[in-house]
């Protein structure tokens, strides 16, 4: 039951190149989590820093995108080369937890995660960003990332943010409490039960 869950992805484009290795949910020690990213835009690095710091992941993500056009691809293909890593690395979703929530702050901002590791990729996000960009990341592209992890995961999420008036503080207390939501979802029942009546996820 302690063996680690990894995945390693390459997914390569006329748009993007990138290349992910992941482990989820069996660190044992804070000195095993190693983190790089580089996907050639700051904040989303961040972002995804922030995700895989709380979900207790490692994680390394590099990409090679077309950023002399804009974002867009860059941030749409890293997320779903996440979403590919994390549902390789969680495997057959046997004996966990399945549903996790979280509340987030970042000083005056507060975000709730809630997501199913149910197999029925959906997702239902409320950031209510203002900015135009946070550094070079369009807020548009925020929650397109968010979506487009679920739909490659094979997740159900909900993430709303609550309250704050800083677009930064906002956008990186979803993604907290999205990563400590994954982190309870992903953790071990003890058993080896698929929580599921259908008995498949
Ligand atoms: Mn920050």
């Amino acid at each position: 039951m302690s063996q680690k869950r990894t995945a390693s992805i390459e997914r390569k484009t006329n748009e993007t190149d990138i290349k992910v290795e992941l482990t989820i949910g069996s660190l044992d020690s804070a000195a095993e989590q190693t983190i790089n990213i580089d996907t050639g835009i700051g904040f989303l690095d961040h972002m995804y820093h922030a995700l895989a710091k709380h979900g207790k992941w490692s994680l390394t993500l590099a990409c090679k995108g077309d950023l002399h056009i804009d974002d867009h691809h860059t941030a749409e293909d890293t997320a779903i080369a996440l979403g590919m890593a994390f549902k390789q690395a969680l495997g057959e979703p046997r004996g966990i937890r399945r549903f996790g929530h979280a509340y987030c702050p970042l000083d005056e901002a507060l975000s709730r995660a809630v997501v199913d590791i149910s197999g029925r990729p959906h997702a239902v996000i409320d950031l209510g960003l203002k900015r135009e960009k946070i550094g070079a990341l369009s807020c548009e592209m925020i929650p397109h990332v968010l979506q487009s992890f679920a739909a490659a995961a094979g997740v159900t999420l909900h993430v709303d943010v609550l309250k704050g008036d800083n677009d930064h503080h906002r956008a990186e207390s979803a993604f907290k409490a999205l990563a400590v939501a994954l982190r309870e979802a992903v953790s071990r029942t003890g058993s080896d039960d698929i929580p599921s009546t259908k008995g498949v996820l």
